[in-house]
């Protein structure tokens, strides 16, 4: 058997075992949904690099999406098989994307997955004729046979898990078991994403600990997506598997986005553990549940770098809390918020406006009880509006909870519109306990702004955090590395000067002051997500892309002083 060969200077993981190549495309979304390096996609290249199937990922996340650079990859790649990730609020782009590859090439084989298609099949498919297949909930082992059976040109019938249109019908195949030991599962193929650009966006890399979750909240379509039995991977993979972030992209911060990381105590002190003893030094954040915490589990979730907590509160409100099956009263959250701050983590508070029953008074003791847990133990806390996702009981049965919808536009199915709502709450008065709670926020800004500019340093280093993340984030929208980063090399004496040359059309494009871009850019540079290479008689700006910082060292480039 030939080896695999790994190609990883251009992202392309070759071989000649099954000859397909597979486009994987994350879909674009708003910086406010904070961009994190897709999950899905790196576990689905893992699967296809294991199974000697080329893959190559298109990351529209952290770079600007047109349907034009989308036709240029397909003609260089040739890909047979495209398949794209999103969930409801970017699905309309997504279907867009796969028509633009269908359009390209009709023997392209278009598939598309994630947990709006899941739970929203016939219409995917009745509405973009252009899509071939829907991958129906997990996806790895679904995708593997189902790029062996569109590489032997077989029929797809036979592939479990995926939903396809024969007709004017809707074909859903046997329904897949979920993997059951998820230790079989190859390490997510990260070196296929850009991984320098999330470095320079600062974000946080997630990792999953376990897969699953046995609760059922009304809202979420998570534990419909990856069962009610929560499957753990071994706390030892776990870590090697952070270790190598830390290692290979040099990430110091990490998400991990288990559905709950700490219901099952054992498997969460094995895993903090395990860091502990590697002494990994980093800094991570969870989603956890307010009752689902302890003190001596808290204390040992600090000590191994837990930063941050996520507990999803969504109300103040007992009887709506009951409603939404949290399995929660608002005194589990405040006993799980004060263990969680009495241990050092900082705690964040997430709160859902217009859910079943609420009404004016029921928001303002959501919005009160967001404050009083900022007074007593300084949690932070965000405010977003029902979205009723496809997969979600709301959804299904949004009548019988007295939950009136107004928009069939995905893509305002983002939480920060108001498309919902109840008997006793229009929504008006969902969109003005809204204001409530953003003229809190421009209060919290304006005060930050203040204390930076009376010298409070902590105020200072929030400010220059957001700043810098726009500056990044309009230099991926407007693909100004790529536009502007070329340069002749006459007149070029140090990589100072090319510098200097790129920092002063940065500023003329974006309308920045010329010293500030300057010293953004030097600091992408120091960072190593910026490099400078020589191309014949030029040279040319690019971000280092792979982001391994092995290879960027290896690749040969003028260096820039800081
Ligand atoms: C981490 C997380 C986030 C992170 C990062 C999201 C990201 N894009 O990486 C943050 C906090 C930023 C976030 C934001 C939001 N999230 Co979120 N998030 C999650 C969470 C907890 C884990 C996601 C994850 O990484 N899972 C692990 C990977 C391996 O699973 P996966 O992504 O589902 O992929 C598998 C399958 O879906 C399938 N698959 C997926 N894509 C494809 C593509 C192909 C071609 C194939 C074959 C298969 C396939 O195969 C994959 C491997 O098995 C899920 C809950 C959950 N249990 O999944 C919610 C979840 C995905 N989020 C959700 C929502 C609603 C949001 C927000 C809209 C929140 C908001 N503003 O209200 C934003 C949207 C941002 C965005 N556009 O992604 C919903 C999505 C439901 C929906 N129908 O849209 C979920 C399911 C939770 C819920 N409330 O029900 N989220
Ligand atoms: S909101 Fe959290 S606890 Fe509730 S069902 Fe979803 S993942 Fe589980």
């Amino acid at each position: 058997m030939p080896p695999i060969s790994r190609n990883q200077g251009c992202g392309v993981v070759s071989c000649w075992l099954i000859s397909m190549r597979v486009l994987l495309l994350s879909t674009p979304h708003p910086l406010e949904e904070s961009p994190l390096p897709p999950l899905s996609l790196s576990y689905l290249a893992a699967v296809l690099i294991q199974e000697g199937i080329e893959v190559k990922i298109l990351d529209f996340l952290v770079t600007h999406y047109h349907p034009g650079k989308l036709r240029r990859e397909l003609e260089e790649y040739q890909p047979q098989l495209v398949g794209a990730t999103c969930v409801t609020l970017n699905y309309p782009i997504a279907r867009r994307m796969l028509k633009v590859c269908k359009d390209f090439d009709p023997h392209i084989f278009t598939v598309i997955g994630g947990p709006h298609v899941t739970f929203a099949q016939e219409e995917t498919l009745f509405q973009s004729p252009w899509i071939d297949a829907i991958v129906i909930g997990e996806g790895e082992r679904t995708l593997v046979e189902l790029v062996r059976a569109v590489a032997k040109g077989k029929d797809v019938h036979h592939v479990p898990g995926i939903a396809f249109a024969d007709r004017n019908t809707v074909v859903k195949t046997p329904s897949r078991s979920l993997i059951e030991d998820l230790d079989q599962l190859p390490l997510p193929a990260r070196e296929l994403l850009p991984m320098a650009r999330y470095r320079a966006l600062g974000t946080p890399c997630t990792v999953i600990t376990s897969r699953g979750c046995p609760y059922s909240c009304i809202f979420c379509s998570g534990h419909r997506m990856f069962g009610p039995r929560v499957r753990f991977r071994s706390p030892g993979l776990v870590v090697d598997e952070i270790e190598k972030l830390q290692r290979d992209f040099g990430l110091d911060k990490i998400n991990i986005v288990d559905d709950t990381f700490t219901l099952n105590h054992n498997h969460t002190r094995a895993v903090c553990q395990e860091m502990l003893r590697r002494d990994l030094k980093l800094k991570w954040s969870v989603f956890a549940r307010v009752d689902r915490i302890s003190e001596d589990l808290a204390q040992l979730m600090n000590r191994a770098g837990c930063e941050w907590v996520l507990f999803g509160v969504e109300s103040a409100d007992e009887g709506i809390l009951k409603t939404i099956k949290k399995g929660t009263t608002p005194e589990d959250v405040r006993r799980g918020v004060k263990i969680a701050a009495e241990a050092g983590i900082n705690v964040f508070n997430s709160f859902i406006l217009g859910l079943p029953g609420e009404s004016r008074e029921t928001a303002h003791k959501s919005l009160a009880f967001g404050d009083e847990l900022y007074h007593k133990y300084g949690a932070k806390y965000g405010f977003h509006m029902l979205s009723p996702l496809p997969g979600t009981e709301i959804y299904e049965r949004a009548e019988d909870y007295g939950i009136r919808i107004f928009s069939r536009n995905w893509a305002r199915y983002n939480a920060n519109e108001p498309i919902t709502e109840t008997a006793t709450m229009s929504r008006e008065m969902v969109k003005e306990a809204m204001s409530i709670y953003n003229r809190g926020i421009e209060a919290a800004w304006d005060n930050i702004k203040q204390r930076a500019k009376d010298g409070d340093a902590e105020c200072a280093e929030i400010i220059e955090g957001k700043e810098k993340n726009e500056f990044v984030w309009a230099l991926f929208q407007g693909d100004l590395i790529e536009r502007l980063g070329g340069m002749a090399s006459a007149g070029i004496l140090n990589p100072g000067d090319a510098q200097a040359k790129l920092a002063r059309r940065v500023s003329q494009r974006l309308g920045i002051d010329i010293g500030l871009t300057q010293r953004r850019i030097g600091e992408l540079i120091a960072r190593g997500v910026l490099q400078l290479e020589s191309k014949g008689n030029g040279l040319r700006w690019r971000w280092t892309d792979r982001g391994q910082l092995k290879m960027a060292s290896a690749i040969p480039a003028i260096s820039c002083p800081a």
